[in-house]
């Protein structure tokens, strides 16, 4: 007997990633021989060959477990499931958690999977590491890659799309997914990790990852290191003029707690763009100092994924993941790109006043695992990123210390 499992609904080996909101699953008998009734109890178990472990679970609401027995029809009938990984228990390697499906004592059929979860830079393996590095660089490719269209969507000129009005977290989400989702496409294994900048994050700070600024701001790195090679607008290398000890966290930031203390209300919480956000930036010189050069900085994605994860724990505390709920957003009349039903530029591919002369890097990037938001997301498409609101929802992203709602 055989069985096939999918992992996202899908047969695609790319598919094979979760997170902590869960995925939807199926499993099918595809070769019936041997089977002693037309239904067939299959037994769905792991095996952890590294840190990742995840649950099963039958049905879209319930506790996971580490076991599920399924009632399979032999007539090849499709049966869903759940699979997500199991909290404070992510991957450190692609597929190092094997799903075995067995009947009695036969294995009838097996998978790997990985518990792709983003997770604070500070704490990352060296592997893990050095991945993310060659991700970056590789997109980058010494200025003629792909990151151009990201430096550009980011500039003085396309501000107004991003800043200073309620969009400012449903639009850096969708940009900081549109990114992670071109690392991914070049190592699947790589999830964009976030600077807790109200903490100390020296491993960060060093040559061998986002590196060393010497006293003009020119980043050293190591010679092992492919961001060595980073160059953007034409010009080569990073210049970034840390005025804190990189040993320690910069001075004057809002700590977690007090960003999520701000309120239980959008409007209120959406203060954290002047501090902590901007005064994480403006705790350097140099490219990430500004928003018309930030994106410059490779620095600039963690410090915005940090952003997000806030918000994503701001969301989950007071429930604020359904865009329907007033408290969830700012419902006045904001501007273009700014409300719920508008779609986000450059996504939206609209160019021209209001919004900017060009519309850099085509549709927003698609997953293997998940369908959301789509090519051209609206601003309200950001929100449920896990699905918990609609299942449908789920962006395929989640954070190592923010657990599924
Ligand atoms: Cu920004």
């Amino acid at each position: 007997m055989n069985v096939e499992l999918q992992i996202n609904n899908s047969a695609n080996p790319p598919a094979r990633f979760v997170s902590w909101a869960p995925s939807p699953c199926r499993i099918r008998i595809t070769n019936p021989s041997g089977a002693t009734s037309p239904i067939v109890t299959v037994r769905l178990s792991f095996v952890a060959a590294g840190t990742g472990a995840v649950g099963f679970r039958k049905t879209t609401s319930g506790l996971f477990s580490a076991t599920l027995s399924l009632s399979v029809p032999i007539t090849g009938v499709s049966v869903p499931f759940f699979v997500a990984g199991r909290f404070g228990q992510p991957s450190t390697n692609n597929s190092d958690v094997r799903i075995d499906a067995h009947v009695g004592a036969a294995l009838v059929g097996s998978l790997k999977v990985m518990v792709r979860v983003r997770k604070n830079a500070n704490n990352l393996t060296a592997g893990e590491r050095d991945r993310l590095v060659a991700a970056f660089a590789q997109l980058n490719n010494q200025g003629a890659g792909r990151f151009a269209d990201f430096r550009d969507m980011h500039t003085n000129v396309t501000s107004p799309q991003a800043h200073g009005a309620p969009g400012f977290l449903p639009w850096h989400r969708a940009y900081l997914l549109d990114l992670e989702r071109e690392l991914q496409s070049i190592d699947p294994s790589v999830a964009l990790p976030y600077w807790r900048f109200d903490q100390p994050s020296p491993n960060i700070f060093t040559r061998e990852f986002f590196g060393v600024s010497d006293s003009i701001g020119t980043v050293q790195f190591s010679a092992a290191n492919p961001l060595q090679f980073w160059r953007t607008d034409g010009v080569p290398g990073i210049n970034r003029r840390p005025f804190f000890s990189t040993a320690v966290a910069p001075p004057g930031l809002r700590t977690e707690a007090q960003t999520l203390a701000l309120g239980n209300a959008y409007p209120a919480f959406r203060t954290l763009e002047g501090n902590p956000h901007g005064s994480a930036h403006t705790s350097f010189g140099g490219f990430i100092s500004s928003i018309g050069t930030a994106a410059r900085d490779p620095l600039f994605f963690l410090l915005h994924c940090n952003v997000d994860r806030l918000w994503a724990k701001w969301q989950r505390q007071f429930s604020r993941f359904d865009p329907a709920v007033a408290a969830s957003f700012d419902g006045a009349a904001n501007p273009i790109g700014h409300n719920l039903p508008n779609t986000m530029w450059p996504w939206n591919g609209i160019t021209g006043a209001p919004r900017p002369p060009t519309a850099p890097g085509g549709a927003l990037a698609a997953s293997p695992c998940v369908s959301a938001p789509g090519p051209q997301p609206r601003v309200r498409d950001s929100f449920d990123y896990q699905g918990s609101v609609n299942a449908v929802s789920r962006l395929g992203f989640d954070y190592d210390d923010v657990p599924f709602s």
